[in-house]
């Protein structure tokens, strides 16, 4: 489960299969959804991962390495013409009051062309 889904029943994004092999490390391989809650994330994101449903009880679980792979992409809230730069055209957008970012921060986005 993850924070950007409220950590809800039901929501999980991946759950393993059931495991009889004692004693071997296993690895699972997931991609987060392809969704727009999972598009350009552009906060923290808790991951939680829960053990359940185990066959006995009183046997230890271990995990004993997390990677995590994505991209970067730079977002800029002073695009507001959605060309992916920020430039001009959405210099005229603000001063004519654009509500969605304050004037500090368009500034230092001011000129970057690498928007997504
Ligand atoms: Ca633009």
């Amino acid at each position: 489960m993850t924070s950007i889904d409220g950590f809800a029943d039901g929501s999980q994004v991946f759950t393993s299969h059931h495991s009889y092999d004692l004693g071997t490390n296993l690895e699972f391989v997931f991609t987060l959804p392809d969704t727009a809650a999972y598009g350009p994330v552009s906060g923290p994101v808790e991951l939680r991962l829960y053990g359940y449903s185990g066959q006995y009880g009183g046997h230890r679980t271990s995990l004993l390495a997390f990677k995590l792979k994505g991209q970067v992409i730079a977002v800029c809230s002073g695009d507001h013409d959605g060309d992916f730069d920020v430039d001009g055209g959405d210099l005229a957008t603000q001063a004519a009051g654009n509500e969605g970012i304050d004037l500090t921060d368009f500034a230092e986005q001011f000129g970057r062309t690498n928007c997504d």
